[in-house]
């Protein structure tokens, strides 16, 4: 059989049924053919891209598209989008919306997506007014414009200027465009959509109905931004010298992309990591000493974790680590069974000689987690109870004192016995599939 790769598709195959409701004259015509001239020059497929938007006569632009899209809540499309490319990292994932939506109720989380830097594109059909709702001032209009019964004197404030503050937070890449020049937009879209991480593209749209002076765009818009620059230091300095009206690309940097990182805790034994070479264990009172301190210690160790356990209402591994301290205070009976009457030394906790920072069966606590199952708590005492084994192996191998390294021998022996019962618990418990510690409700402590 002979199978052919699909034919790559045309823009007008990434526009949909829908028809746009938008005025006539309005901007936004032009910029949605834009885009999808750009979806169709970048060879993407509908499957693998997705448009969010927030609302207003902009943010339509999902609906208006074949790819998948998502019409979200007013001023939360980067939220939305950058979860999202979150979890779909194989996605393109395009952002559209306007001044109002990205910078009014939006402001704060285009702040942070500029500061993340997911790669993502984000579209802003600027036309400095809330058209949607008829015409008020939004954060792109020029502090003297009276045309709103909301503003009868103009909004008297200075005018947000979207590259600037793009800047300042961190995005990765700065266009401005205009919707009088498709061709010319679609290049900034589909290089914007090329470079890695947060990618801005202000696209000036006017809005005909309710600015129809933006009309006068076409004579305003010139070209400047020509050669892209990687260096945010002189973006600043050409930004110094911008009247909102320059077009092209201004700036590409290089800040890598935020990412998410793997988290898995460790369920396996580590049987060296951290663990020191250890000499000098040649008194036999000394080495009783740090015989029962490893007991003591993890009995202590584990009554902690228990407790922290039934606090945050982990019952069932909290009664295994009681059980673990029981374990731990049977064996430092043992050892004292066998000190018999002999003295053992008090050490300041400073004087062990512990191969590691602390004794070898009390560890990985930080691996411990308020959601974690029975077999992270089992695979944390096999881990720890292979360390004690390991210590007792090295006094065994290293003290130059005979008694010493008998005695140390039997211990080992005897923690190798530990080792293998906790390995054959171990199958009872099924580890636990990936995501066992999120929860969207974590802790909090009452006051
Ligand atoms: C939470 C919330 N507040 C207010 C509104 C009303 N509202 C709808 S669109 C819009 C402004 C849209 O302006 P802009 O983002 O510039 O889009 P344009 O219509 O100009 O393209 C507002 C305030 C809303 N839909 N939801
Ligand atoms: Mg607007």
């Amino acid at each position: 059989m002979n199978i052919q790769a699909p034919a790559p598709l045309a823009a007008k195959d990434f526009k949909s049924e829908i028809k746009p409701v938008w005025c006539p004259g309005c901007g936004d015509y032009s910029v949605l053919s834009a885009i999808t001239k750009a979806l169709a020059e970048l060879g993407l497929t509908k499957e693998k891209t997705a448009f969010v938007s927030g609302i207003g006569c902009s943010s339509r632009i999902p609906a208006y598209t074949s790819v998948y899209g998502f019409h979200g809540v007013h001023g939360r499309s980067l939220a939305i989008a950058t979860g999202l490319k979150m979890a779909r990292p194989d996605l393109t994932v395009i952002v559209a919306g306007g001044d109002g939506d990205g910078f009014s109720i939006g402001g704060n989380h285009f702040l942070h997506a500029c500061r993340r830097n997911v790669n993502l594109t984000y579209i802003v059909m600027d036309n400095r007014v809330y058209g949607m709702t008829k015409g008020q001032a939004s954060p792109t209009t020029e502090s003297d414009w009276c045309e709103s019964d909301l503003t009868p004197e103009g909004p008297g404030v200075t005018p947000v200027e979207p590259l600037k503050l793009a800047l300042a937070c961190g995005a990765n890449y700065l266009a401005r465009g205009f919707s009088g020049d498709p061709n010319g937009l679609s290049r900034l879209i589909v290089e914007g959509i090329k470079h890695p991480g947060f990618s801005l593209i202000q696209v000036l749209s006017p809005c005909v109905t309710y600015r129809p002076e933006q009309r006068d765009w076409k004579q305003a818009v010139h070209a400047g931004f020509d050669n892209p620059t990687s260096d945010p230091r002189e973006a600043a300095r050409i930004l110094g010298d911008d009247d909102n009206f320059t077009l092209g690309i201004l700036y590409a940097g290089s800040r890598p992309s935020f990412q998410v990182a793997k988290r898995e805790v460790e369920a396996t034994t580590d049987l060296t990591r951290g663990f020191r070479m250890m000499t000098g264990m040649n008194d036999k009172a000394e080495f009783l000493a740090h015989a029962l301190a490893v007991e003591y210690e993890a009995a202590e160790r584990y009554d902690e974790l228990a407790d922290s356990m039934m606090t945050h209402n982990n019952k069932e591994v909290a009664d295994l680590f009681k059980q673990f301290a029981e374990f731990s205070r049977k064996h430092a009976a043992e050892v004292q069974a066998r000190a018999g009457n002999i003295k053992v030394p008090r050490l300041a906790p400073w004087e062990f000689k512990w191969p590691g920072s602390e004794a070898p069966e009390s560890g990985h606590v930080e691996t411990t987690h308020y959601l974690m199952t029975p077999f992270h708590a089992l695979t944390i005492a096999l881990r720890n109870e292979v360390r004690g084994q390991e210590f007792y192996a090295q006094v065994a191998e290293t003290s130059e004192n005979e008694d010493v390294r008998k005695l140390a021998k039997e211990m080992a022996d005897e923690e190798a016995e530990h080792v293998t019962t906790l390995k054959r618990w171990l199958p009872r418990f099924p580890k636990p599939a990936t995501g066992w510690d999120e929860d969207h409700d974590g802790p909090s402590a009452a006051e």
